[in-house]
């Protein structure tokens, strides 16, 4: 019995979940087709670009790459969803509290790891758990977690596929075929809601993601966000295509050398749905909850370059608070801009300051001397890692624009990221050690302690 390589099955399982979600939501298909010719034209216009990215080793994935979101309701679903993720190769990765921004999830990552499956294919998933002990009224929060304890939103036949995997330590061919199938159709959209409408009015008060998780029979993905190497390009190409952006890109500036994470999204689409009744005929609604997203991933920052970020973005938002409609969008830009402007700009710099992590490749063969003095002689080259995670900041911005405009402005009570852990299993990994990792095996290449390669 031949296992099927992890990373072929999470192609494969990205593969259908994009195709699910173009069929779903009509908009994703046009974002991935601007996206696509953006791309393109990026890469035409600028060789150095190109090179740099086939020289990382990053080029092949790009058209590819996707991140997608998920919201879960209990610890339970927490656990189990890191035991499917498991089979596709991706670990939790980070903790995000965002609850500092009145939304009362907490969440992580679920993403490949290793070199050579994220260069395979990168697919995360960006995976928060509800925090019931947030909503105040103790009926209703009795009243959900009751109704969240009555789903199964795996069914039982992924469960006994993953039980049967786990014991093989993989999955074969033909299995793979509907255990794929079986994954994707967890994470479809189903418009029969569990609840009847005054439940859902009564948890939607209580916080629009509050009904968006507990009203459903599963955690329907709710976006799907392809990569583009020119944020600002597809962002001024949306309107042309129907697509109305929000109005501020979420993270740093513009900058020559990208750094971290920049991404903006366009509002959930409104869409039907039947609530439970008490004849059983059904009562039509209505729901908002599925958006789209794009994002330009740059350089993975070091915990310094990280403090500093976080630096320059808190100053920005002190002199400049987006509003969610969007009225001071042009004021946001620019006092970013200016925030930003402590913020090395190039790349040589970036490395000598230990604000970025970076790919070590020699020019010719092994290096004996020195890495530093290597670089700067030009005998060693040096290649941006690239970030694969999220920003929390960004997160809480993404959510507020698809929760709609009034949903969370104050601050929930603090993180508990003891009892996420608890739900989740095991400590989500700490991403700084990860690039570290393949940083410093970069480096032990260049010795030839390993063979040269990137990543
Ligand atoms: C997740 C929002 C966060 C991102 O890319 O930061 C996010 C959600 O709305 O469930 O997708
Ligand atoms: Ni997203």
């Amino acid at each position: 019995m031949t296992l099927v390589p992890t990373s072929e099955l999470r192609a494969r399982f990205a593969a259908a979940m994009s195709e699910m979600y173009r069929a779903e939501v009509p908009l994703y298909g046009e974002l991935l087709d601007l996206v696509d010719e953006t791309n393109r034209a990026v890469l035409a216009s600028d060789p150095g670009l190109y090179a740099h990215l086939v020289r990382a080793d990053d080029l092949s994935r790009i058209s590819q790459e996707r991140h997608g979101a998920i919201r879960l309701g209990t610890p339970e679903e927490l656990y189990t969803m890191r035991r499917l993720f498991a089979l596709f190769g991706m670990s939790p990765v980070g903790y995000y509290d965002l609850s500092v921004a009145g939304i009362p999830v907490h969440a992580t990552a679920f993403r490949p790891v290793e070199a050579a499956a994220l260069r395979r294919n990168p697919f995360r998933v960006f995976t928060s758990l509800l925090r019931l002990e947030l909503i105040e009224d103790a009926q209703l929060r009795a009243e959900a977690e009751a109704i969240l304890k009555g789903r199964d939103i795996f069914g039982r036949r992924l469960w006994a596929m993953m039980e049967a995997a786990e014991a093989a330590g993989g999955i074969a061919e033909p299995a793979a075929e509907e255990f794929i199938e079986q994954a994707v159709a967890v994470f479809a959209w189903r418009s029969d809601a569990r609840v009847s409408a005054s439940t859902y009015l009564r948890l939607h008060d209580a916080h629009r993601l509050v009904a968006d998780v507990v009203s459903f029979e599963g955690p329907h993905i709710n976006h799907l966000t392809p990569r583009t190497l020119d944020i600002d390009m597809v962002q001024a190409g949306m309107p042309a295509r129907g697509i109305s952006p929000k109005a501020v890109i979420e993270g740093p500036p513009r900058r020559s050398c990208p750094i971290l994470l920049r991404q903006t999204s366009f509002k959930a689409l409104e869409e039907r749905i039947t609530f439970l009744s008490e004849g059983g005929e059904g009562v039509p609604g209505s729901h908002t909850a599925r958006f789209g997203e794009i994002e330009q991933r740059g350089v993975a920052l070091t915990p310094k370059g990280r403090a500093l970020y976080d630096r320059c973005l808190a100053a920005a938002r002190a002199e400049v608070r987006p509003a969610a409609d969007g009225s001071n969008a042009a004021a946001y830009m620019s006092a970013l801009e200016a925030a930003f402007r402590p913020f090395p700009d190039d790349h040589h710099t970036l490395w000598r300051e230990g604000l970025a992590y970076y790919h070590h490749l020699p020019a010719n063969g092994r290096v004996v001397g020195d890495l530093e003095v290597e670089v700067e002689a030009g005998n060693v080259a040096i290649e941006p890692i690239v970030y694969e995670d999220f920003l929390p900041v960004s997160a809480a911005g993404i959510f507020q624009s698809n929760l709609g405009d009034k949903a969370g402005v104050e601050r929930l009570a603090s993180a508990n990221r003891e009892r996420f852990v608890a739900a989740l299993g095991v400590e989500p990994l700490d991403p700084f050690s990860l690039y570290r990792a393949t940083e410093d095996l970069s480096r032990a290449a260049c010795r030839g302690d390993r063979p040269a390669m990137a990543g």
